[in-house]
């Protein structure tokens, strides 16, 4: 018989044996970075045990000579989160103490992909193109641990592999709306390359204002940069404006500047010249350039103008020439021309634009913009550039040269790409981060629309339904931040962070290697106290207190689940009576761990906070809940919400939540052409005396009031009595948020409500041909 014998001693060691195998080279250790916390997820990380002590005298070197300026850029990092300053030496052969940056030229590793090998000694950097070693430097900060109570700063053996999927990966900045000075865009530059983004859209031009001197037709700065006034607040039908001169520009020798900053950086900037759109502070400038009109003020309020440029001879050949000067300062493969939201209203009118319609055979005024964008097209091909444009440049006959950014949706993009066009997929609704990031009552003011970093997370740029071959033609992806509600850095970093990291993931990691969960773990841990070094500004929606609401499967009622996206944060509640009275529910003192399910069933107020690790507590999250005899109940519809505005499914309308205004995609359905019919089934006969329909008007993003709202109800689900039908005048005279019916008091089970589209936004109006939305919230019984 064999006996094992160990003495405690040896048995010990032997467990440490075990747990430092399974630690460190178990594969899932290699593939969770949650140790080194790198975000974007880098392709493979290996952790080692060990450390490279970096110091004062440690060296960095490089055997090419452009990667000087790499090595510079790394050292300043390095001194101004560590104060640590280290050598920078030509072709140094030291053997210790250093980071070796080494162009290589093995085929192993793709464009802009890079290694690094981290052992007690030195840093070994490898990449095949200058993107790749400074990628590798940005990942060498994020390996970085604070700084141990020794005062050393201790970097981990790593070994590291890593490449990007996608070759387009972007970040737009809307400098139109609101002026972002150099020194902020350069910083704007500084965050983008941390997270590896290798594209910069710089949107300089726009009806509020036009940013960029071009010195052959200077009245473009010196009228069309400034305007009398902004709007007060959201975006309304009774808008109200300060009358506070605003604007500013970029001089031709600032372009210059911040276009070499970037190039350092690795990022490319495509410029963006809006025509024949959104071009109100141009004609300010230069009226002549429109078909009708002779004086025009640069626009103080947001939306589209009808106001466009006429495509005379006269226009084709200025915008050219303002393109000259533009190419001249940006080396951009692309020049992008806007091309979105042009309303075609002058056109229709200008006798001009009919009779050159006419001459050219061309079916509508969208052939038209087709036309014209053709002849830029050549234009800028002639100079061995090519366009870029928003996805409605795609409406008319595109040459295949020309690239297009699907915004509305991937389903001009995938068309696009289908037609062999390059496209880079921008979709509102994962990628628009001048949308709410969070349902907090407390939220800073933004456009609409809710984009949380979860919904980012999920974004897939490469269309599902898109053939194989056809794949390629997918550059990449980009997150748009349009400025109508961002009038300062500070909350352009908050509107940013951490949206840009999630965005930057997507685009540069592999796709079957995220995980949200894991990504948020690394954001709390390694990034937020980057963030609060650096006083970034950014969101903390992942630390707060969200609520999700189901109906309660076993009897009256909701239950409201209490959660947040990061686990380690901490919740605290509190539920009140419109009459202020606390409710026994309530838990005012303790935070806990969520989620916690909470069951109502009258109408409340709840109001929930939370505390990340460090004790830190989030804005309170206030949300009154109304609890109706329709609250809950079996809801069917005939339509389905459009996928962009589902969130919740039927049961939001009838969730005891009524939305907020300046609304939040989360708490409403969006219905896109379409009607609404809504039945709900109260489950028994009730007597009831009044119906309502919370519904939305807000034209300035293309949500319109429905032409007409009919209620009726029935006790056995087959004949209905109408009770009440309303026109959206008459619900316009009542405030335009509710349609509400009153009757005398029936007994009735089911009851059917039909709210009718608007149809297609009419002429003259922002979105104008597309089919109008129609938003509901909630359906009230009682
Ligand atoms: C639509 S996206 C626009 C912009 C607005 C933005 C606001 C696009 C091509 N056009 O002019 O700023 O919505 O989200």
């Amino acid at each position: 018989m064999i006996r094992f014998y160990f003495s405690l001693q040896y048995f010990l060691i032997f467990c440490a044996f075990l747990f430092l195998q399974f630690h460190y080279n178990s594969p899932a250790h290699a593939q969770t970075t949650v140790k080194s916390g790198i975000i974007p997820l880098p392709v493979s990380v290996k952790i080692l045990p060990g450390n490279f002590e970096l110091s004062n005298a440690t060296h960095i070197t490089w055997n090419n000579p452009d990667d000087a300026a790499t090595a510079s850029i790394f050292n300043s990092q390095l001194k101004q989160q560590y104060s640590i300053v280290i050598h920078e030496e030509a072709n140094s052969n030291l053997e210790t103490n250093v980071i070796r940056m080494q162009r290589i030229n093995a085929g192993e590793l793709p464009a802009e992909g890079y290694r690094i090998s981290i052992d007690e000694n030195k840093i070994i950097i490898q990449a095949k193109d200058g993107a790749g070693i400074f990628y590798a430097l940005q990942s060498l900060l994020q390996l970085c641990p604070p700084m141990a109570a020794s005062g050393k700063l201790l970097i981990p053996k790593t070994i590291l592999i890593d490449y990007p999927r996608f070759n387009w990966r972007g970040m737009h900045l809307d400098v139109a709306r609101h002026f972002f000075s150099k020194e902020q865009v350069k910083k704007y530059i500084d965050y983008l390359a941390a997270y590896k983004f290798n594209t910069f859209h710089w949107h300089l031009t726009d009806d509020q204002g036009w940013r960029i001197e071009i010195k052959k037709y200077p009245l473009l700065t010196s009228v069309g940069a400034w305007r009398d006034g902004t709007l007060i607040g959201h975006y309304s039908n009774q808008p109200q404006f300060d009358s506070i001169r605003y604007g500013g520009f970029y001089s031709q020798e600032d372009i210059r500047e911040v276009v070499a900053y970037a190039q350092k950086r690795f990022i490319t900037i495509v410029p963006e010249i809006e025509m024949p759109g959104h071009v109100l502070a141009l004609l300010s400038a230069y009226p002549e350039l429109a078909c009708s009109g002779s004086s025009f003020n640069v626009a103080k309020n947001w939306g589209v103008f009808n106001d466009v440029l006429c495509p005379t001879e006269e226009t084709i050949s200025f915008m050219q020439n303002v393109l000259l000067e533009v190419m001249e300062l940006f080396p951009s493969k692309y020049i992008h021309i806007g091309g979105d939201e042009c309303p075609k209203e002058q056109w229709q009118k200008s006798v001009y634009c009919q009779n050159l319609m006419q001459q050219l055979r061309l079916k509508n005024e969208n052939a038209l913009q087709g036309y014209f964008t053709r002849r830029i097209e050549t234009f800028v091909s002639a100079h061995g550039r090519s366009i870029i444009g928003w996805d409605e440049i795609l409406e008319d006959g595109l040459s295949t040269s020309a690239a297009v950014m699907s915004w509305r949706g991937i389903d001009g993009g995938t068309a696009a790409a289908s037609s062999n066009h390059n496209v880079v997929m921008s979709p509102t609704d994962f990628c628009y981060f001048d949308y709410y990031q969070s349902q907090n009552t407390h939220e800073p003011l933004a456009i609409g629309g809710y984009v949380p970093l979860e919904k980012v997370y999920a974004f897939e740029p490469m269309p599902p339904a898109l053939a194989t071959d056809k794949q390629s033609f997918i550059m990449g992806g980009q997150a748009n931040l349009w400025t109508e509600y961002i009038e300062s850095f500070s909350k352009l970093q908050y509107m940013i962070f951490p949206r840009i990291c999630a965005m930057s993931e997507v685009l540069w990691s592999q796709k079957e290697n995220r995980n949200y969960a894991d990504f948020v773990a690394r954001l709390s841990a390694n990034h937020f106290p980057e963030f609060n070094a650096a006083k970034i500004n950014y969101s903390k929606a992942i630390l707060e207190a969200k609520f999700a609401l189901r109906p309660n499967e076993n009897g009256a009622g909701i239950i409201a689940r209490l959660f947040t996206d990061d686990p380690s944060a901490t919740i605290n509640y509190n539920l009140s009576s419109y009459e202020n009275e606390i409710l026994s529910a309530t838990n005012n003192t303790q935070f806990e761990r969520g989620p916690i399910d909470l069951l109502i069933t009258h109408s409340v107020i709840m109001n929930i906070k939370s505390k990340d690790v460090s004790g830190n507590l989030s804005a309170e999250n206030v949300q009154q809940l109304e609890i109706n005899k329709a609250t809950a109940k079996n809801i069917t519809l005939l339509n389905a919400p459009d996928a962009k505005y589902s969130n919740g499914g039927p049961f939001t309308l009838v969730n005891g939540i009524v939305g907020h205004l300046p609304w939040n995609g989360s708490e409403w359905l969006g219905f896109s052409g379409k009607n609404i019919e809504a039945m709900v089934d109260l489950g028994k006969s009730e007597m009831i005396s009044k119906i309502s329909l919370g519904v939305l008007d807000d034209e300035g993003s293309w949500i319109y009031l429905p032409q007409q709202v009919t209620v009726s109800i029935s006790s056995d689900g087959k004949t209905f009595r109408t009770v009440g039908t309303k026109n959206n005048e008459a619900i316009k005279k009542t405030g335009g948020r509710k349609a509400t019916f009153t009757f005398t008091k029936t007994t009735t089970r089911y009851i059917k409500i039909i709210a009718v589209n608007a149809g297609n936004i009419p002429a003259g109006k922002a979105g104008s041909g597309n089919p109008a939305w129609l938003f509901a919230d909630e359906i009230g019984i009682e």
